[in-house]
Formats: C-alpha cells, sequence, structure tokens
C-alpha cells in the first residue's frame, strides 16, 4: 500500500544560557512531503468512542501529523491493512490515493493536523465501502494489466 512515515526536522534550539526552548518542525511542500501542499485542516475536540473516515480518495494525497496527543489510524484496501498510532509532531503519515481510511481512539485534547495536495472537493472522495472495493479492484486490474 502506498502508505509510510515521514519523518521531519525536530529542531531544538537552546538560548544562550542553555535554557530550552521547545521544538519547531518545519514543513515544505515538494521538500519534505511529495506535493505541494494546496489545503489544511485540522481536526480538534473528538468526542470519545468517536470514529471518523470511512472514506478513500481518488487522486488526494495527504500527510497526517498528530500536533498533541495521539490517535489512531486504520488503512487499508481489499487485499491489505495497516495501523498506525500518530503521536509524535515530528513524523507524518503519508496516504496516496486509493486508499480507505478509519481515524479512532482520539486522546482528550488531540490536534490531527493534515497537509494536503489539492483543495477540498466532494467528488475526490468514494464514501460507500462497496463502491470504493469495486473502484480497487479496476484499479488493481489496470494496474496489473500495465506490468
Ligand atoms: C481525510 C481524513 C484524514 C470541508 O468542507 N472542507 C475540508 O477541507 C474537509 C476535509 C472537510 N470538509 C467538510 C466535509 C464534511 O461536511 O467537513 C465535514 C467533515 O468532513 P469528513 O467527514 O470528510 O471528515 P473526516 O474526519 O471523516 O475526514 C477528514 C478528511 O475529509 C479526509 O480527507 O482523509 O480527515
Amino acid at each position: 500500500m502506498n502508505v509510510r512515515w515521514i519523518e521531519f526536522k525536530d529542531i531544538v534550539d537552546k538560548r544562550n544560557d542553555e535554557r530550552p526552548m521547545g521544538h519547531l518542525t518545519p514543513i515544505e511542500g515538494l521538500k519534505d512531503v511529495p506535493f505541494e501542499i494546496k489545503r489544511i485542516y485540522h481536526i480538534t475536540r473528538v468526542p470519545e468512542n468517536t470514529i471518523r473516515g470511512f472514506h478513500a480518495h481518488k487522486a488526494l494525497e495527504q500527510v497526517l501529523l498528530c500536533l498533541n496527543g495521539n490517535v489512531k489510524i486504520n488503512v487499508s484496501d481489499p487485499f491489505s491493512k495497516e495501523i498506525f498510532v500518530l503521536d509524535n509532531p515530528a513524523k507524518g503519515l503519508y496516504i496516496g490515493p486509493g486508499l480507505w481510511r478509519e481515524m479512532y481512539d482520539f486522546s482528550p485534547a488531540s490536534v490531527l493536523m493534515v497537509l494536503a495536495s489539492d483543495i477540498y472537493t466532494e467528488e475526490d472522495y468514494i464514501r460507500n465501502y462497496r463502491e470504493y472495493t469495486e473502484y480497487a479492484y479496476e484499479k488493481s486490474k489496470e494496474t496489473a494489466n500495465k506490468i
């Protein structure tokens, strides 16, 4: 599956008197993430036991970072599935197009930030799981025919 971790810089500067000043993580489009960043959104104040997602994107690429707290994400296609724990603001999860995702176990005060390769358009979403599996099978056949 086209999903992987990206480790960003975690800059910990110190003042002249050696007092720590906290962490700074810069993220630049086409350099630190493999696309131009066209949209940023964040998800906060998610009530306990909420599961979000339940969709795939046809073309959108995204990088998810948990800036505070932690959250789990289940990324799958009809052939495999992987569960990731996002708990590090200097580590992002890249998710390529065509993968189903479900986010759950949001810790209290968690902040999930998402960098996206395109602006919001509902036409890019597949929100019905049956429709998604048909789409994913077709895509895998197209890929096999190209080889
Ligand atoms: C994804 C996961 C990680 C907008 O109007 N603009 C936006 O940019 C976005 C992302 C959403 N919306 C609207 C569409 C819905 O009416 O906000 C509402 C909630 O969106 P959705 O139910 O898709 O949210 P999640 O948390 O299930 O999924 C979101 C992203 O939509 C999705 O691309 O991969 O976060």
